[in-house]
Parts: C-alpha cells; structure tokens; sequence
C-alpha cells in the first residue's frame, strides 16, 4: 500500500515513585508530552527490558540515583495528545528505594529533558502534575505501611 501511514502503536513508559517521609521525587518536564509538568524519574520501556530494569536505567539516567528494592505498583492507561496528535501510552508505576550507601542526592543529569529534581509533599503537590500521575492522586497511595 502506498502513501497509508502506520497506525499510531500504544507506548510503554516506567515511572518510579522515590519516597523520603511524606515526599516524593518530581521533576518539571521539558518533553513535548506534558511539558511543564510536574512528574515522577521515568521513561520508556525498551526492547525486552524488565520494569525493574527500566526503572533502574531510567531512574539512573535522569537523577544519578542508583535505587534498590524496585517493586511493581500498579499501571494507567493514557492517551496525550502531543502537538495535536494523540499519543497513547500505558505506565506502569513502580516504588523504589534510593540505596543508601554511598549518601546519594539527585541530580538534574538530563537538563534538556527536565529542569531540576526536588521533593514535594505528597500532601501539597505543585500542579500542574504530568497526567498519569494526576490519575493516581486521590485514588492511590504510594506510602507502603511498612518500610521498604
Ligand atoms: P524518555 O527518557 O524515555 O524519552 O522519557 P519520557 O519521559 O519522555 O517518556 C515517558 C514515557 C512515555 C511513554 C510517555
């Protein structure tokens, strides 16, 4: 067939909660899809990757963070529409622990991708939030009642 162009494909991202007391890690997007929004570390799903191991790659590439005990939480189906056109991805949440040794802090490693890392209060998040994550505010809590 000529001139048809593809069906658009949904897309797979991780994101990662990183929890310190009552916050969390987010940082304002410089992406065409929800720039300017606030969001959690994440990114794509790559080729025959495990969501822990994205979450790990992806976590690493944006913060510096090396993270540990990286669990699955739960996934929302979303459509964006990016410059018009829509784009359709499923995220998948996952928790994590940033590893304690070495004393880590993040840091903004992907400048064009994001404007600066910071916890928020999980009670008073700044707005306006990156849409997956607005679905899930109000409807889930992220805290484990235990520690991990
Ligand atoms: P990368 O780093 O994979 O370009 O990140 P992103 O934050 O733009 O990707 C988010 C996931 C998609 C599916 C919305």
């Amino acid at each position: 067939m000529e001139n048809v162009s593809p069906s658009p494909v949904p897309k797979f991202g991780v994101a990662v909660f990183l929890l310190k007391d009552k916050t969390v890690l987010l940082g304002r997007r410089r992406s065409s899809i929800g720039h300017n929004t606030f969001a959690l570390p994440g990114g794509h799903l790559e080729f025959g990757e495990s969501f822990e191991e994205c979450a790990d790659r992806e976590v690493e590439e944006a913060t510096g963070l090396l993270i540990e005990k990286i669990k699955f939480l739960t996934v929302t189906n979303n459509v964006f529409y990016k410059e018009g056109k829509p784009v359709h991805a499923v995220i998948i949440f996952m928790l994590a622990a940033v590893s304690a040794h070495p004393q880590q802090l993040p840091q903004n490693i992907e400048p064009d991708k994001c404007d600066s890392w910071d916890w928020y209060d999980w009670n008073n998040l700044p707005q306006p939030l990156f849409g997956p994550l607005e679905k899930l505010v109000g409807a889930f809590d992220p805290f484990p009642s235990e520690k991990i």
